[in-house]
């Protein structure tokens, strides 16, 4: 199954060299995912191609304008094959919205249809979110300038997780977080280096010795450094209702 995503932004330059190498790359190469951007000054009609304007009520900074944006989704809407369900997911970008982690990566991977707006400046006119029934998605807890970057996170998690994205199919389902536990530490050859060595059960060859050694390492390192994530594994696994906050 291929997913199509359109990338509606003011910087679609952004995205051809990021989105151009390595698993996306590949996996756009092979037919496997479609990226196209869409640039929203397009779809402007003055002579200064304007797609932002002062806020109602006032305020410091730009809001986006209900009209480009609105055109914009229904011709990228109308241009592509519509899927017997009909089903589109329409993502907005902005630091809002619902915050991202791998259970919504695993749930957009499902998607074979998937619209995203990249947010800019202090927003967008209230009116495309509920008219264009769009759900607003955020990175993290921090700021960054725009909705480019994020949406090109969101890309990468999603078509990593597609059936024939990895090298390796096991790869995605033992990394960190997809058992919600952190991955254990890694090591290759040589055994020792600059008087560091490889600790000594990965070199036993005792398969059932290496995997508790994991595991254990695993919980460690998530008990050190991400609690958050135990209590939650917990909550999860005694039935009770998963905090979503
Ligand atoms: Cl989606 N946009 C912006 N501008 N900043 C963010 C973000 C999104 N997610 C985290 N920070």
């Amino acid at each position: 199954m291929a997913v199509r995503f359109d990338i509606i932004t003011i910087f679609p330059g952004m995205f051809s060299s990021a989105m151009g190498e390595s698993i996306v790359g590949r996996a756009v190469k092979s037919g496997l995912a479609e990226i196209n951007c869409v640039d929203l000054r397009d779809f402007t009609e003055d002579r200064y191609r304007s797609i932002d304007d002062r806020p109602y009520g006032g305020g410091p900074g730009m809001v986006f304008k209900p009209e480009p944006v609105f055109d914009a989704v229904e011709s990228v809407l109308s241009e592509v094959e519509p899927l017997a369900d009909g089903r589109v997911r329409k993502i907005i970008l902005t630091p809002q919205g619902r915050r991202l982690d791998q259970p919504l990566m695993r749930e957009l991977a499902q998607e074979e249809r998937i619209v995203m707006l990249c947010g800019h400046y202090e927003g967008f006119d209230e009116r495309i979110i509920e008219g264009l029934d769009f759900e607003e998605v955020s990175i993290g807890d921090y700021v960054l300038s725009g909705g480019e970057l994020p949406a090109m996170v969101l890309v990468d998690g999603i078509v990593r997780l597609l059936p024939g994205a990895l090298g390796h199919p096991e790869s995605s389902s033992r990394e960190s977080f997809e058992n919600g536990v952190l991955d254990y530490p890694q090591y290759t050859r040589p055994p020792e280096y600059r008087g560091l060595k490889v600790p000594d059960v990965l070199l036993s060859g005792n398969h059932a010795e290496i995997e508790q050694w994991r595991r254990q390492q695993s919980l460690e390192r998530t008990r050190e450094r991400r609690g958050d994530l135990l209590e939650n594994k917990e909550l999860q696994e005694t039935g009770q209702e998963h905090d979503k906050t």
